[in-house]
């Protein structure tokens, strides 16, 4: 009997923890501000082939159009209802995308934005990615149809109506977060809405959610709606798989509401994890790479299955939501290449890689003048597409973090290691560490100033082994370093502090 309710218990509390990926891959990838028809070729040229489990998309329902500023980005955290077309394209592109997606092995996690709508000064019209008419003033937006009376204002207890203060949880849940109209999610209407919405999505073969701004939301509500989800579509999910839901709560510690309130719910982001990676990486604060030997649970950080890792998000690469200047982004890129890689090495969450677009910083009293500018547009507004140059990497202002080589070829590196435990640790007491996975792989970081030069126990069966990252085995050679690995497990490692990446990773695919 206590096995059976055990057995209940986890299998309730447990099922929207698992992103279901194909394949035995282990990575996402964030492709933010993509069109689909872009990500429906990048699944089938490159993310499937590469061993990419999934995609984190941009929000695909219909939100305001904004033209001051031109186009921002964050248009799209404003929604005026759920009809499928937005800047990404519409709702055939989208189920095209979804389909070729999942048929090469790559799932499709919808970032769903629920606990709003555009915001209080959104005006009236038709100034929308589908056309609907609605009026923010009114709190009208019949394509949904909500009306006023579908808002929690009258909750509301601030002068503003807006979260005054993030320490009384009451107004962080029914005020408005920056002045987006706040849903009502306790009334049933509501509930049965933004359900319906994500079950179309449900049935058209998404994996999962990314929600967002669940901290704003009351976790019994969203008990409530996630429970009145779809399992997944059985053409590419196996029967009664539950939607993998991973909710935005950014807990740093010092407020009243903490990310553990909605561990029983799904995963939730551990935005502590790329805050002090970043210090870690940028030798911040007396920080030493040598520290985190314990890295994961041992430096405070939710338990391993709640969490899902990222070094930098859409937000705090460029100084919204919360992190601060630790954050290592693109801007960085070889702090970047060898935190992402740390990340993808290691055995902790469920990792998401950043793939972001450039635009032109311009840093004012250390605030970024240009953080809302949008992806690459043509003169009309409407998203470019993503070139692809000869040399693999994409044109147009698209960076493509996720086909760097170093970071492709570590997301291989979490396949073939998956499930093996972290092993084989050293460090020389400050910025030089190496860890192992089993006998399946092993990397060796010098962010010191001076030079690597070591012998270490890698666990590995003896041969030799292509470095995947100053280059990879391309048939039966390496086009970078080589590694020897003894019979005894044991390698020599020489890592110059001036190398391009100071970086070294070997696994059981990369041996020759
Ligand atoms: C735009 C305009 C606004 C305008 C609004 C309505 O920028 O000026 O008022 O429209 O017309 C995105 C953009 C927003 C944009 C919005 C809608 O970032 O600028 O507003 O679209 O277009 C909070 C939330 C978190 C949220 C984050 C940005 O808790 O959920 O703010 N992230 C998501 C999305 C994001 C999106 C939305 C939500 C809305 O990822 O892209 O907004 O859909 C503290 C709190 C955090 C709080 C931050 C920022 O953080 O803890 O919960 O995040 O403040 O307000 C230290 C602390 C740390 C603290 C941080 C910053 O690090 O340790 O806890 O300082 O103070």
């Amino acid at each position: 009997m206590k096995l059976l309710i055990l057995v209940a218990l986890f299998g309730l509390g447990h099922t929207q923890h698992n992103p279901h990926t194909k394949h035995g891959t282990t990575a996402i990838v964030h492709l933010f501000e993509w069109r689909w028809a872009d990500i429906a070729a990048e699944c089938e040229r490159f993310l499937g082939p590469n061993g990419f489990a999934g995609v984190q998309i941009s929000p695909p329902n219909e939100h305001i159009v904004v033209n001051n500023p031109w186009r921002p980005w964050w248009q799209r955290y404003q929604p005026i209802g759920y009809n499928l077309c937005s800047r990404s394209g519409n709702e055939n592109e989208l189920r095209d995308m979804i389909t070729r997606c999942n048929n090469a092995g790559v799932n499709i996690y919808v970032d769903a934005v629920i606990n709003h709508m555009c915001g209080a000064g959104g005006g009236e019209g038709t100034h929308s990615s589908c056309g609907s008419w609605f009026s923010a003033g009114r709190k009208d937006f019949p394509s949904v149809p909500f009306t006023q009376w579908d808002f929690n204002d009258h909750k509301c207890r601030t002068g503003s109506g807006n979260i005054e203060n993030y320490g009384d949880a009451n107004q962080v849940r029914d005020c408005r977060l920056v002045g987006l109209l706040d849903l009502d999610l306790g009334k049933e209407y509501v509930r049965s809405k933004v359900a319906g919405f994500m079950n179309k999505l449900i049935d058209m073969g998404v994996a999962g959610f990314r929600v967002d701004a669940c901290k704003h939301m009351w976790p019994g509500d969203l008990a409530n709606i996630y429970g009145r989800l779809h399992n997944l579509n059985t053409r590419w999910f196996s029967g009664g798989s539950r939607p993998f839901i991973f909710q935005e709560v950014i807990d740093l510690g010092g407020e009243p509401i903490t990310s553990r309130e909605y561990f029983h719910l799904g995963r939730v982001t551990e935005f502590k994890y790329g805050a002090k990676l970043g210090s870690v990486f940028r030798k911040w604060n007396g920080e030493k790479l040598s520290f985190t030997k314990n890295w994961g649970e041992g430096w405070g950080f939710m338990p391993n299955g709640n969490a899902l890792v990222f070094v930098d998000n859409h937000d705090n690469q460029r100084g919204h939501g919360a992190g601060g200047a630790s954050i290592v982004t693109f801007w960085d890129p070889r702090l970047h290449k060898m935190a992402v890689g740390y990340m993808l090495a290691h055995p902790y969450g469920v990792t998401r890689v950043m793939s972001s677009f450039r635009w032109n910083r311009h840093i004012v009293n250390g605030k970024d003048q240009n953080d809302w500018i949008g992806p690459p547009s043509h003169s009309d507004g409407s998203t470019k597409s993503v070139p692809i140059n000869p040399d693999q990497t994409c044109g147009d202002g698209w960076v493509c973090e996720h086909r760097w080589r170093q970071i492709k070829n570590m997301v291989i590196f979490r396949n073939v290691v998956n499930g093996q435990p972290h092993s084989n640790w050293w460090d020389n007491g400050s910025n030089q560490v190496a860890f192992g996975r089993g006998n399946r792989g092993f990397v060796v970081f010098n962010n010191d100033d001076w030079n690597l030069d070591v012998t270490l126990n890698t666990g590995m069966p003896g041969g030799i082994y292509c470095d995947v990252i100053s280059g990879q085995k391309e048939g039966h050679r390496c086009s970078g370093k080589q590694i020897h690995v003894g019979g005894d497990g044991r390698a020599h490692f020489w890592i110059s502090n001036r190398d391009h990446d100071p970086f070294v990773a070997i696994h059981a695919a990369s041996k020759l």
